[in-house]
């Protein structure tokens, strides 16, 4: 999917993370935060990921959300090749539920960070809402938007009724 000026490159080690990574996308839609999502491997196509991490950079993107999943090195990868923020989604794998892919990509060694987020769709999704946060620091119209919408999911909390026994 490409997009004129994205603020933010979603990437994904393959098609089959998307499932999950659509959360993060979805987030950023909601929020009417422009960005382009890929599916590019650090071990599979690295030629091609440094190729888009240097043209989404010089197109004015403003931080990165990677998704992979098993020895999952693509977001420290992309964060050898930018000083932009990086936010890591640790995806589900099958044989370690995920364990592998999130101990891989929260462990950089000291230097080149890499921001962590929740195995699965809970991560995508908040991951997107971080790249918002982010992004609402130097625009007002989005801080609105987001302290809305954190408002409406206090009051959805407030509004629960528990089943009597
Ligand atoms: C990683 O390997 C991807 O991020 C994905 O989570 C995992 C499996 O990829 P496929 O074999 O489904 O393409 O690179």
């Amino acid at each position: 999917m490409i997009v004129e000026k994205p603020l933010v490159g979603i990437v994904m080690g393959s098609q089959s993370d998307w499932e999950v990574m659509q959360h993060a996308a979805r987030a950023l839609k909601d929020f009417g935060v422009r960005y382009e999502a890929r599916a590019l491997s650090a071990h599979r196509t690295p030629d091609l990921l440094v190729e888009w991490i240097e043209a989404i950079t010089a197109s004015g993107a403003r931080c990165f959300i990677a998704g992979a999943g098993g020895a999952a090195h693509l977001a420290g990868v992309v964060a050898s090749k930018t000083t932009l923020p990086v936010l890591g989604v640790p995806m589900p794998s099958k044989h370690l539920q995920g364990l592998d892919s999130l101990l891989s990509i929260v462990q950089m060694p000291k230097g080149v960070p890499v921001a962590t987020f929740a195995i699965g769709d809970a991560g995508a999704a908040n991951a997107g809402l971080f790249a918002v946060a982010m992004l609402a620091l130097d625009n007002p119209a989005l801080a609105g938007q987001l302290a809305a919408f954190r408002t409406k999911q206090a009051e959805a909390v407030r509004a629960v009724q528990l089943p009597a026994l």
